[in-house]
């Protein structure tokens, strides 16, 4: 097991590149999506956390849809990240801008998914064994920020209040795709969940092949907050045994997860060390995010990782037992009273993963 760090894109710097080897990473999951791009400020305030709402569902503007991912800049950031002593280990998630009509079957999704396929390429072309991605028309709505954590430190959850506010067209994923492409989306969006599910296979069944070949591996994370529905958006897997669903849909080593245990633990039914067991036991975890909460949904808090409802210990020795190599990030944390509240969150979180990881 390895000892890994997230960041997003606005944080790809050499600060954080230290911040990440002080605090123990080997490794680096990278955001290339800019989930603030061209927001007003109430998005950009805390751009080190993750994001939690903002109105109308929306926190920025998605990419450029033109501007795939290309072997030249991601070799350009994987030269700075190993000239940190740092390795890249996987890229989370995809660009609404650039597989919006995957994720809503609309009429650009052949040509988007030969535009993945092409990025797919790229990434194995540098050497990026891992994209974390997440199969959602709704992304987050629904969570407020509160007191939650241990001695009132600023964290994130639901109150009970499940979003059902239908969004307009053009957002999808919490973002805002260029106006050309917006018409009917929310109709496309607003469907069962058999239909999401379908068009899950229809992607893998595409990319996987391509994803073989090129030597990386796609790694699904599941919905976060794992409700039934959300904004009248289908939910893909909100129960852990849904985790197997997709793996049975297509059968490659290639078809892998993004297993968050503070996801996991929010599902309103199953256990998560249940379920650690049984993926591990597959080796179908590409990498962990690795944190805690208290309740499930509608009511949870995440909380510091030694507070919460998992039992992080157990945790790491069943990923130890069925001989787990990926990487573990702190995925987010809450922030702590100091001048510097990401930073002393995240140090916290990665100061406890690297003891727990030495005494396994
Ligand atoms: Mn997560």
């Amino acid at each position: 097991m390895k000892l890994g760090f997230g960041l997003y894109r606005h944080m790809l710097t050499a600060e954080n590149y230290a911040f990440a080897k002080q605090c123990g990473a080997t490794h680096l999951v990278v955001h290339l999506v800019d989930y603030f791009n061209q927001a007003g400020t109430s998005g950009a305030v805390n751009a080190n956390n993750q994001p939690v709402n903002a109105e109308g569902g929306c926190w920025g503007r998605a990419g450029d849809p033109d501007q795939l991912w290309e072997a030249e800049t991601l070799h350009r950031i994987k030269d700075e990240i190993e000239s940190h002593g740092l390795e890249w280990y996987a890229i989370e998630n995809f660009d609404p801008a650039h597989w919006h009509d995957i994720l809503l079957a609309g009429p650009l999704r052949d040509q988007q998914i030969e535009g993945v396929k092409t990025m797919i390429r790229a990434v194995g072309e540098v050497g990026i064994p891992v994209i974390g991605y997440n199969f959602s028309l709704a992304g987050v709505s629904g969570r407020v920020e509160g007191a939650y954590a241990r001695g009132g430190a600023l964290s994130v959850g639901m109150e009970g209040r499940i979003d059902e506010q239908p969004v307009a067209d053009g957002i999808v994923w919490n973002m805002q795709l260029d106006e050309s492409v917006s018409e009917g989306t929310s109709a496309r969006a607003r469907v069962p969940a058999e239909d999401l599910w379908d068009r899950l296979a229809y992607f893998l069944r595409e990319v996987l092949p391509v994803a073989e070949e090129a030597g990386v591996k796609l790694a699904l994370h599941p919905d976060d907050p794992p409700v039934d529905r959300l904004r009248d958006m289908p939910r893909l897997v909100n129960r852990p045994e849904l985790y197997q669903k997709v793996l049975d849909l297509v059968d490659s080593p290639s078809n892998t997860l993004e297993f968050c245990l503070g996801t996991l633990s929010e599902m309103p039914t199953g256990d998560v060390h249940d379920a650690t067991e049984r993926y591990a036991a597959q080796d179908k975890i590409a990498y962990v995010h690795f944190r805690n909460v208290v309740g499930k949904v509608p009511q949870y808090k995440e909380v510091f990782v030694d507070e919460g409802d998992i039992n992080m210990k157990r945790i790491l020795s069943i990923l130890n037992e069925h001989h787990y190599e990926g990487v573990l990030i702190p995925d987010h944390t809450p922030q702590m009273t100091c001048d510097a509240p990401w930073h002393a969150g995240m140090a916290y979180a990665m100061g406890y993963m690297n003891a727990l990881l030495q005494e396994v």
